[in-house]
């Protein structure tokens, strides 16, 4: 089967990063006509569209895996604990090609719009070139990731240099030799480029407007004995990380800093550094709920900040006061402290020194000019809802979607949407999104769906909503799990607040992956309770159309 346009289909999956590729095969697994559509040339999402220098994933490349396949978990071998992005994206794409799943996929479309009918019960996606597809069901594998923001600094159009995205690295080679080069921004993306660029332009200036908490990723290669290990337990490991409220297999401590000796706290906290990765973030069981726990872990990296920094007064700019420790990503990187050591490199410090604007050979402040040919936009994405509202998706009360979570999204478990039948988002806002291991996330999502799915072809109902009663319980109950943390302390991507004129709500569910996968199956146990499930007309358009097809 190829994928065939004028085709109804079951379903049809937007996105083939690593949900939409196992969303594709897992629903022809269970038996549905299925098609995907993919905006790039290539499977790969997030890892298809990234390219820039330093790139990695921040969880060790073994759990950041799919665990559905024996066939490949044995067949690939991760080469180091974490992994670049040219090897995800080798990954995705050998996932991919072993599953026979490229046929099925319509590459180089990005759908523009989506639209359901109420009559007939059936969804029309539309692309930017007018292509039309339709489907009684649609998965939205838009991803978290992937709409970069762009914000509008004064004076920008005025930049005659280069200016890269880091969403848009050039592909090949960039020649920075010779060249000034900034970065403005020092989320994760700045701090694993910004030694590697450091290294090779000739002066690179930051442009830091909040300091992130960075910890150093040790990253080294993985050793035969450990891959075995993997290869033999892999399904007990991945069973054993769904029990965690991460979704990865930390080290988690299970004790508040209060019942720790002091002086054991603190050795703690070391060999956690040594161990490197976020290691050092789940020594504590209430490091996001308790202020003092929060504040022994945040001076404990600052300390470690001025232990890499030579010159003091750089390194008091980049310590971050203004957010507690774990509320903001923590960014993992190699040398990020360390390069502010070097000759070529310079920081501004928006906190201390003002931005009056960028001028066509470089950044102007009130302290000085700053000469730049390249400039470079470390400055994040339009994170978990971006690629969703991207697309023009109407409620079947004819308002847009864009319009109805014009004060923050709502959805109910993450996946429904009330007035939105038939369509699912995977990883959605609500969900516990990118507080989880991703990958273990998108596999648990897509399992569920089409669970879903099967449940409701199986008794011959036409369409699934969320209720919006039950909506609105969850969304509460996401608000109050959140205000029980101190994540709301933070003007964070995961509020919306890097983004301007995006509502500041904050998006993900943190109260565990473990208790919300173990509610998403309960919910499917009890008939998918907190969803509107309708029956099928016997004359509906789309019934007959489905009988002609069967
Ligand atoms: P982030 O974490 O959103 O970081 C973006 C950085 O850009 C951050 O330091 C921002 O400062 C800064 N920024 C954004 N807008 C501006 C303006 N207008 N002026 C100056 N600085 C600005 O994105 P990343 O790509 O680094 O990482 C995103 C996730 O990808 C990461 O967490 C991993 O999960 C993978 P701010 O902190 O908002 O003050």
């Amino acid at each position: 089967m190829a994928v065939n346009t004028d085709e109804l289909y079951d379903v049809i999956i937007v996105g083939t990063g690593f949900a939409g590729v196992y969303g594709l095969h897992k629903m022809r697994e269970s038996g549905f006509r299925v098609m995907a559509v993919e905006a790039g040339d290539s499977v790969g999402g997030c890892w298809y569209w990234n390219r820039y220098p330093g790139l990695r994933c921040d969880v060790d490349s073994l759990e950041y895996a799919y665990a559905f396949s024996d066939e490949l978990q044995q067949e690939w071998r991760w080469s180091e604990r974490y992994a670049p992005q040219s090897e995800i994206l080798g990954y995705i794409q050998f996932a991919a090609r072993k599953l026979d799943l490229e046929k099925d996929i319509l590459f180089n479309t990005r759908i523009a719009s989506a639209r359901f009918d109420n009559g007939s019960g059936i969804w029309t996606l539309t692309s930017e070139n007018g292509d039309t597809m339709r489907a009684h069901y649609v998965v939205m594998a838009t991803g978290c990731l992937s709409i970069p923001n762009k914000p509008d600094i004064p004076g920008i159009g005025d930049f005659e240099g280069e200016i890269v995205h880091s969403v848009q690295w050039p592909e090949g080679h960039l020649d920075l030799a010779d060249k000034n080069v900034a970065v403005i921004g020092t989320g994760s993306t700045g701090v694993q480029m910004i030694p590697l660029l450091a290294r090779e332009a000739k002066h690179l200036t930051v442009v830091q407007r909040t300091p992130a908490f960075a910890v150093p990723a040790r990253n080294q290669p993985w050793n035969d004995a450990r891959i075995e290990y993997w290869r033999q337990n892999f399904r007990e490991l991945r069973e054993a990380a769904k029990n965690t409220r991460a979704g990865v297999l930390h080290e988690y401590g299970l004790l508040p800093s209060a019942a720790v000796r002091p002086e054991d706290r603190i050795a703690d906290l070391e060999r956690r550094w040594i161990k490197g990765g976020p290691n050092v973030l789940y020594g504590f069981s209430d490091l996001l709920v308790n202020e003092e726990t929060n504040n022994l872990v945040s001076d404990f990296l600052r300390g470690k900040i001025a232990d890499a920094v030579d010159n003091p007064e750089t390194a008091k700019k980049l310590m971050p006061y203004e957010y507690p420790v774990g509320t903001k990503r923590v960014c993992v990187g190699t040398d990020y402290y360390e390069t502010y050591n070097r000759d070529n490199v310079s920081l501004i410090d928006l906190r201390t020194e003002k931005l009056q604007q960028i001028e066509k050979d470089g950044i102007r402040t009130d302290a000085g000019f700053y000469p730049v040919d390249v400039l470079v936009m470390a400055t994040g994405y339009d994170a978990i809802t971006g690629a969703l509202l991207a697309i023009d998706i109407t409620t079947t009360a004819g308002k847009s979607l864009r319009e109805e979570w014009g004060k923050g999204p709502e959805t109910y478990m993450g996946y429904g949407i009330a007035g939105i039948p038939n369509l699912f988002a995977v990883t959605g806002p609500g969900s516990p999104s990118v507080f989880s291991n991703m990958v273990l996330s998108v596999e648990h999502d897509m399992d569920w769906i089409s669970a879903c799915i099967a449940h409701l072809k199986e008794r011959d109902f036409a369409t699934i909503e969320a209720d919006p009663a039950a909506q609105a319980a969850w969304m509460e109950h996401v608000d109050a799990v959140a205000s029980l943390t101190l994540v709301n302390k933070a003007a964070s991507w995961y509020r919306g607040a890097n983004v301007e004129g995006k509502p500041q709500k904050f998006m993900p569910y943190v109260g565990g992956v473990n208790t919300y996968q173990k509610r998403c199956w309960e919910i499917a146990r009890n008939g998918y309770e907190g969803f509107l499930i309708n029956g099928k007309p016997e004359t509906s358009p789309a019934r007959k159309e489905e009988m002609a097809h069967s």
